[in-house]
């Protein structure tokens, strides 16, 4: 593990609802390194908030542009971060958004989020580390605009024009004070990340617009998800059999997805996944899938008399030899597990994994 991940999380940085100030004076806090990975992290916290609204079922087309001047626009079509006047804070719900610290990144109850993922923060802390930042929303026939510098409002939010569509753009450039190792995205790191987090939401289509330069352009869109992810993996293999399986259900408010695949090499591709966030690791969330793998491989070999009553059962390493799988679990209150800082899943990942791969492979 790279020393720059290492973040503790603890109580404290969860419960604080502090100024931005704190964000540019330790950086590092809320986006884990202020190095290249840091810089990308900027764009994967701006993106989630649009994978929000498409897990809500109101988005399903994002945009990512980088621009001539290493700036980012991210677009989608969803119903546009409100406008309407928070009463608590006194200013309008897309001005918190930006100019407010989420300790959690999570607000609005109800449903799945992947934003306020990795490193918990969100839109603030973008709009904190950035030179400028622009928003503009297009919602009830109306186009609404609002800019900030290093996270300070510069005049209030305007109604600019009229428009047809809906959804919300954002625009921000990395402040260079901050992010001093780069300033310079790479197409390859934020087309991989994408190119992911489209398996991971099946029916999304994102596109990467590298405008620096020669033009290039890449789409992601997978009405597979996952499965099509296993394929993805397994497309200079030989598979062992044709069929990519594929289970979703949801259990104890644990939405599963698992799909895999064995091929003829020894080795094992099994990627975890909880809110979109990759569990190198593991967790709760793979030990249910290995348990049920196991044991419903089992028990079909002595159903199916491959296994005599004497012989011993397959151990979990024999299942898992070739395969290629991927296990995607939504829960709504992921734990961190100490300074390693993966996500893994919570109590309930464990058996609900369990009892939908049995269940579905039975
Ligand atoms: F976070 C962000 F501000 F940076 C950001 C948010 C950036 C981008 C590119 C998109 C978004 C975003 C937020 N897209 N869609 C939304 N949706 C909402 O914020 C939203 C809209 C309507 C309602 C509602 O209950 O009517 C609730 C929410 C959270």
């Amino acid at each position: 593990m790279e020393k720059e991940n290492e973040v503790v999380y603890g109580a404290d940085q969860i419960q604080i609802l502090e100024g931005l100030a704190a964000v540019r004076k330790r950086p590092g806090m809320y986006i884990g390194s202020t190095s290249e990975r840091g810089l990308h992290h900027l764009v994967y916290e701006i993106v989630d908030n649009s994978i929000d609204e498409a897990l809500a079922g109101y988005c399903d087309e994002i945009e990512v542009f980088i621009n001539p001047d290493n700036s980012i626009t991210v677009t989608d079509n969803g119903r546009g971060i409100p406008v309407g006047l928070n009463h608590k804070a006194g200013k309008p719900a897309v001005e918190v958004v930006f100019t407010v610290l989420h300790a959690g990144g999570k607000f609005g109850g109800g449903g799945y989020k992947v934003s306020g993922g990795l490193h918990g923060v969100g839109a603030s802390v973008v709009n904190a580390l950035s030179n400028w930042l622009e928003v503009e929303i297009c919602q009830d026939g109306k186009r609404y605009k609002q800019r900030y510098e290093k996270g300070n409002t510069m005049y209030p939010l305007k109604e600019i024009g009229t428009s047809d569509s809906r959804g919300t753009k954002v625009t921000f450039l990395p402040d260079e004070t901050i992010f001093t190792e780069t300033t310079v995205y790479e197409f390859k790191i934020l087309k991989k990340r994408l190119r992911e987090m489209a398996f991971l939401t099946k029916g999304l289509k994102i596109t990467l617009i590298d405008e620096r330069g020669e033009r290039q352009e890449k789409t992601f869109h997978y009405e597979g998800g996952i499965k099509e992810f296993v394929s993805y993996l397994n497309k200079s293999k030989t598979p062992l059999y044709e069929n990519i399986l594929y289970f979703e259900g949801q259990k104890n408010n644990v939405y599963v997805e698992v799909s895999f695949q064995h091929n003829d090499s020894f080795n094992e591709s099994v990627f975890s996944f909880v809110n979109n966030i990759n569990t190198p690791e593991g967790g709760t969330h793979l030990q249910g899938f290995r348990n049920s793998l196991t044991k419903t491989f089992n028990d079909y070999a002595r159903n199916a008399k491959l296994l005599k009553d004497s012989e011993p059962n397959l151990s979990g390493e024999d299942i898992r030899e070739g395969l290629t799988a991927i296990i995607s679990v939504k829960i709504e209150d992921p734990q961190f597990e100490g300074q390693t800082k993966q996500k893994l899943g919570n109590s309930e990942a464990r058996g609900a994994v369990d009892s939908i791969v049995s269940e579905q492979l039975t």
